[in-house]
């Protein structure tokens, strides 16, 4: 019930990570609407931490809640509400990262984003209000610290401090009538759906009972939800606890899209590894990287180039999951927050007459094999992977008799069975400068249009 986004059966959903809303409402209407983008993952759009440290504003400070008032890094709730409405009017949706299992970490007080008042020691946080009896104590935790330290035992996963963040206790009535308080006033500003942050760290009957409490959107439905729940089959909690709550974020598809996509791409045929106990298609909500594991090693990210270029594509082009495209910007301190002028208000985004982005902004999703990778997989949704073919360091294969798509680590020209009928057929990625023709047995010629982006995908529906 909570699987559906709402934006009209489209696939594919971009992190604007840290963007301000303003910058949002105008990428929705020059660039997602008409690329087909079913929506965006937002920053968290509640009163933060505001947290200093060598003169710069980190990111993680928006993981910190101070009060579910909608005044943030990103901007206010005037800002926020208009966003919404302006993406929702072109089709696309907007989807909130929710940080609902703790508030702010121990240590800090002073004032938030919106001007509250907070001391996380005294468990105080009058802008919700919270008080000390809301929150798990040492009794209810196992570690000898209070903080999460064994993967291996629920209680201290869910009930412990995830890094020392102060955590709700959310089998109070209370406490899920705030959460819950918090998603039904996002839902009433036209919010499609949300992101719960270190749901492997809330009970699932308490994520039920927030739910339960958590209307439907005003057009009907349920609204969608994606649970991080990080699984590798190496702990006590397993993503099927969560599979009626939603979709679950698979971080074992983004090491097995990073193996594929590094080497012998044939390898990218095995990515769904159901034996490693990956959830379902259906279940599965995947990326090839976000915004934790771009500043670790494990993920592919924007600075691998090429090789990033060809994971995030073929998850696009391939039949596993509900996608989501990661959208950033440059960094080489992890813990340095979004270009910013110096009052540290983030810098807008500016597109550049090429429409790359710049002012330090990466804009991935806006890529050429990428981001005209969502009109593909919207057009071939619900068929299967056919002629999965790797030879001469090209892969290549065809969305039933709805789209054909190829990639290699080089320039290539090949001659294949595209399983598609007789026609001629735009390719998206080069947005149709190239045409290619497809003869009467399925057959073509097919060669990537730009040799420096070895890529190449068409659809038959709408796409000649
Ligand atoms: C900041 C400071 C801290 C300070 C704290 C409180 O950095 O030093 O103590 O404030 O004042 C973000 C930042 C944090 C930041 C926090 C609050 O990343 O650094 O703390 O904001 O400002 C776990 C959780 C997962 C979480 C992830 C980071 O399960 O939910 O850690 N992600 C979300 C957000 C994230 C955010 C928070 C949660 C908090 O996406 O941005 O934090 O709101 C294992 C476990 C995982 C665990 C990882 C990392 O994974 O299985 O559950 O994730 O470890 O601890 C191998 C293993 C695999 C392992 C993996 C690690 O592959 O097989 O088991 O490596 O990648």
């Amino acid at each position: 019930p909570y699987h559906d986004p709402h934006c009209g059966g489209k696939q594919v959903i971009v992190h604007l990570f840290e963007w301000k809303w303003t910058d949002i409402a105008k990428e929705c209407e020059r660039f997602l609407g008409p690329k087909g983008f079913c929506g965006v993952q937002v920053s968290p759009p509640m009163e933060h931490a505001m947290i200093t440290t060598d003169g710069d504003r980190p990111w993680w400070e928006r993981y910190q809640p101070i009060s579910y008032k909608l005044t943030s890094r990103s901007g206010n709730e005037a800002q926020l509400k208009d966003m919404v409405q302006r993406c929702k009017a072109v089709g696309v949706r907007v989807y909130v990262d929710a940080v609902v299992n703790h508030m702010a970490g121990l240590g800090r007080k002073g004032v938030g984003t919106a001007g509250s008042t907070f001391d996380s020691d005294a468990r105080d946080f009058p802008g919700v209000p919270y008080t000390k009896d809301n929150f798990n104590d040492r009794s209810d935790c196992p570690s000898h610290d209070g903080n999460v330290n064994n993967y291996g035992d629920p209680k201290n996963v869910r009930n412990c401090y995830l890094v020392g963040l102060t955590d709700l206790d959310a089998s109070q009535e209370y406490v899920r009538d705030k959460i819950s308080g918090y998603f039904n006033h996002l839902i009433s500003l036209g919010v499609a759906g949300f992101r719960v942050d270190a749901a492997k760290h809330m009970w699932p009957k308490d994520l039920e009972g927030i739910l339960a409490k958590t209307h439907d959107l005003p057009e009907g439905g349920r609204p969608f939800f994606y649970h991080e729940v990080i699984d590798r089959n190496d702990g006590a909690i397993k993503v099927n606890e969560y599979f009626h709550l939603g979709y679950v974020t698979e971080f074992r598809y983004m090491q097995k899209v990073r193996e594929g996509a590094s080497g012998d791409l044939g390898r990218l045929g095995a990515v769904y590894d159901p034996g490693w106990g990956m959830a379902p298609p259906d279940q599965a909500f995947v990326f090839v990287d976000n915004h934790d594991t771009q500043r670790g090693n494990e993920a592919l990210t924007y600075k691998n180039g090429a090789e990033y270029k060809r994971a995030v594509a073929f998850t696009l082009a391939y039949n596993y999951g509900f996608t989501r495209v990661m959208s950033s910007y440059y960094f080489t301190d992890n813990s340095a927050g979004p270009p910013r002028n110096a009052d540290m208000s983030a810098k807008d985004v500016i597109i550049k007459a090429d429409g790359t982005c710049d002012n330090g902004w990466v804009c991935e999703h806006r890529w050429k094999s990428i981001g005209n990778m969502a009109m593909f997989r919207n057009a071939v949704t619900g068929t299967s992977v056919d002629n999965f073919k790797y030879e001469n360091g090209v892969l290549s294969f065809n969305r039933g008799n709805k789209g054909f798509f190829a990639m290699g680590s080089n320039p290539f020209s090949i001659s294949v069975n595209t399983g598609l009928p007789a026609g001629e057929y735009c390719d998206l990625i080069s947005e149709c400068a190239q045409k290619i023709r497809v003869d009467g047995s399925g057959h073509a010629q097919v060669s990537p249009k730009d040799p420096t982006d070895p890529f190449v995908a068409i659809i038959t529906q709408g796409g000649n």
